[in-house]
Order: structure tokens, then C-alpha cells, then sequence
């Protein structure tokens, strides 16, 4: 098949760059922002009907953490709706055979209490904090369906993964999500040396699913073939840890002191979003299927980062 893989450079992206390493039956396009600008749609569609790909991957996205969010939210919203609106109509353009659509857990409403399914998507608000980039990317799960309800070729996938991290990541202070986020302030405690605390923002008890992003390529690689009724698939791991869990397991992963000092702040968003995923896991496509454990994730991602420090985004 010939796959075309958008948002080539970011973390989910470059996820897709080591896992076509491993299946290379197939034909990888890597798209990113300097090969093909997303918010231009002649350009979209030049792409789409040059390539005429099998398989659309789409990952590119105006992303980013909790607070990049809180004080970008009109940003998120249009440049997301627009990314995601050229990528859909240049698919039905062309007839491409499939397009995965990637959304994310936090675009579900905001309810702590329990755990949701695919099919609460639309059913209430999402957390304000980031209602921009939630609305946009419902808005992607909307316009998909409605095409393929009014007989368009492309079969479009919807995939909700929750919270993830890796190599490759935005390990900015300000913008970045909270692993990568913590990576970086204990990187420059480790590289200055110093004994000081790792800076955490908030209380540290807010709870979430943890998935290193190896493994969403890989789900998404099982479920390429995938020729079943579903259309929307949640992907996250079964277990949830908080954040000053995963604070510490990057001090000891880091090899710096596992000491936490925390920031008083505004929110500290959803104290817990948990997300079942057990109508993916309950795909034969699934069976030996095991998510990376977080220990073992994080310190997969500090040896990166302590290999690659000079590099990478902050
Ligand atoms: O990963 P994060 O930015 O996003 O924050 P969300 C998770 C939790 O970590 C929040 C706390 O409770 C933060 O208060 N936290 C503690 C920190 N220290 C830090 C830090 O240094 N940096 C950051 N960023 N957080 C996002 C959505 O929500 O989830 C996005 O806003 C996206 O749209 C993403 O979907 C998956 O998990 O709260």
C-alpha cells in the first residue's frame, strides 16, 4: 500500500519514521509543514491527487499542553477546523480508499467521575481549558461521517488516543504536555548538576493514561486492514498514574534527586479523564497486542533526550 503520513515531523509522526523501518512492504510519504502547508487547500489537494495515496495517516495538528491550550483556544479552533477540513474534502476529492483521522481523548466531555466510550464523543461540553482544539477536532468526526453517509469513497477512522510521549516530542516549558514538560526541567537540573527539586505545576494529583507513542503507530499499523463496521477507536492503556507519580519515575529515570517542589497555580485542568478502550482491545488485530509500561517509556524517552538534548524542541 502506499501510506501518506501527515505531521511527519512531530512526535506521533516521527513514530511512523522508526515503525516504516519494520514494514517496509509498504510505500511511506512523509508530509510536514515545509513539504506541504495544510491550511491551503489548492496545496492540500495537489498533494493528495500528485501522491494519490491508499492510505491517508492524518497527525498534523496545532497541539499542545494544558496551558498552551488555556490561552490559545480561538487559535486551536481555526487552525485545527481548517487542517482537518482540507485534509477530509481533499480525500473525497480524490477518492483515497482510507484516511485515519487522529482526535484525542481530551476532546470527550468533561466528566471526572467515571470513564467514557467512543460513543460519549458528542454527548456534553469538553473542558474549557482546551474547547478550541475539542470542538475542532469533533468537527473532524462530524464532517467525515456526514461525507461517508452522503457515499463518499474514502472510509474514514477516527482514533482517540489519550496523553502521550516519546522521542521527538515539544519538551517546551510553556507549550509542552506534562512528561516531556518535567523531562526538560530534570534534564537541566542533571546537566547543571545541581541538587535541586523538580519544578511540578499544580498539586501533581490529577490522574491520566500514559501511552508511549510507539505503541499508537503500531495500533494504528494493526488496524490498516481493518475492514469492520467501527469507525471511531479510543487507544489507551487500562491503568492511570498521577502526575506526581510519573514525577518521580522521570527523577529516578534521570538519575537526579526524586524530589518534587509544587508550583501554586490557576488549574490544573481535568483531575482525571479516563478513557475504555476495550472496543479496540477486543479486536483479533489485538490479541498479543501490550502497551509500554510507563517506567519503562519514560526511560526510554530520557535516554533520548540525554542523547539527543542539543536537538530537540523546547
Ligand atoms: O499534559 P498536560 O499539559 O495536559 O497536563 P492535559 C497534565 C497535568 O499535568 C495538569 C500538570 O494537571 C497540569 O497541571 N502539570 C504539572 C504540568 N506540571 C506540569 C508542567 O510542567 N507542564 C504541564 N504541561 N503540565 C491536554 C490538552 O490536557 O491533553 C491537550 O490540553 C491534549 O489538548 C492533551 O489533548 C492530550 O492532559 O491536562
Amino acid at each position: 500500500m502506499k501510506i501518506l503520513v501527515t505531521g511527519a515531523d512531530g512526535l506521533v509522526g516521527n513514530a511512523f519514521r522508526r515503525i516504516s523501518e519494520t514494514y517496509t512492504e509498504h510505500e511511506w510519504i512523509f508530509a510536514t509543514s515545509s513539504t506541504c502547508n495544510l491550511l491551503i487547500q489548492p496545496d492540500v489537494y495537489h498533494m493528495l491527487n500528485v501522491n494519490r495515496p491508499d492510505v491517508v495517516i492524518h497527525l498534523a495538528a496545532k497541539v499542545g499542553g494544558l496551558y498552551m491550550n488555556i490561552d490559545n483556544n480561538l487559535e486551536m479552533y481555526k487552525a485545527n477546523v481548517d487542517i482537518n477540513t482540507n485534509i477530509i474534502e481533499g480525500c473525497v476529492e480524490y477518492d483515497i480508499p482510507k484516511c485515519f483521522l487522529c482526535l484525542s481523548t481530551c476532546v470527550f466531555p468533561d466528566r471526572s467521575c467515571d470513564s467514557f466510550t467512543e460513543e460519549d464523543l458528542h454527548m456534553g461540553e469538553p473542558h474549557d481549558s482546551n474547547n478550541g482544539y475539542a470542538y475542532a477536532k469533533r468537527q473532524a468526526e462530524i464532517l467525515s461521517r456526514m461525507h461517508m453517509k452522503a457515499g463518499c469513497a474514502t472510509k474514514f477512522y477516527c482514533i482517540s488516543p489519550t496523553n502521550m510521549y516519546g522521542p521527538n516530542d515539544n519538551f517546551s516549558i510553556i507549550n509542552g504536555h506534562v512528561i516531556p514538560a518535567l523531562i526538560f526541567k530534570a534534564y537541566k537540573i542533571y546537566t547543571s548538576e545541581s541538587e535541586s527539586s523538580l519544578p511540578v505545576i499544580g498539586s501533581g494529583n490529577a490522574l491520566r493514561q500514559f501511552m508511549y507513542v510507539d505503541d499508537l503507530a503500531e495500533v494504528i499499523m494493526r488496524l490498516i486492514s481493518y475492514d469492520g463496521p467501527e469507525r471511531h477507536f479510543i487507544v489507551a492503556p487500562n491503568t492511570e498514574h498521577s502526575i506526581n507519580q510519573v514525577a518521580k519515575m522521570i527523577c529516578k529515570s534521570m538519575k537526579i534527586h526524586d524530589m518534587l517542589v509544587h508550583t501554586p497555580v490557576q488549574t490544573e485542568g481535568q483531575r482525571r479523564k479516563f478513557a475504555n478502550a476495550n472496543k479496540l482491545l477486543s479486536l483479533p488485530c489485538m490479541d498479543d497486542f501490550q502497551f509500554t509500561p510507563v517506567e519503562e517509556g519514560i526511560q526510554k524517552t530520557v535516554d533520548w533526550v540525554k542523547a539527543n538534548g542539543a536537538n530537540m524542541r523546547h
